[in-house]
């Protein structure tokens, strides 16, 4: 888990600058959104751009914090794939 978390920051870090996202809830962009995407959204509950914390892709509506709505998108698109 320590070691999965580690490789999405990195991840998560170096792809910030291209804007292909979809926000879509799969926060991991591994085309399925499961309890991963979830934890992440939630992971970075109550975060803005510059927390450590921070995880650009889990706020999907992309309006500069990370709160119950975001969560609840991914929720919503539990189970889905892409
Ligand atoms: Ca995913
Ligand atoms: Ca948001």
């Amino acid at each position: 888990m320590k070691k999965d978390l580690g490789c999405f920051l990195t991840i998560s870090n170096s792809s910030s600058s291209d804007d292909l996202w979809d926000p879509n809830g799969d926060i991991n962009e591994d085309r399925k959104i499961d309890m991963k995407d979830i934890s992440r959204v939630a992971a970075g509950f109550q975060t803005r751009p510059g927390d450590t914390k921070w995880t650009a892709n889990g706020d999907l509506d992309e309006n500069g914090v990370i709160n119950m709505k975001d969560i609840s998108t991914t929720a919503k698109e539990f189970g889905k794939t892409t």
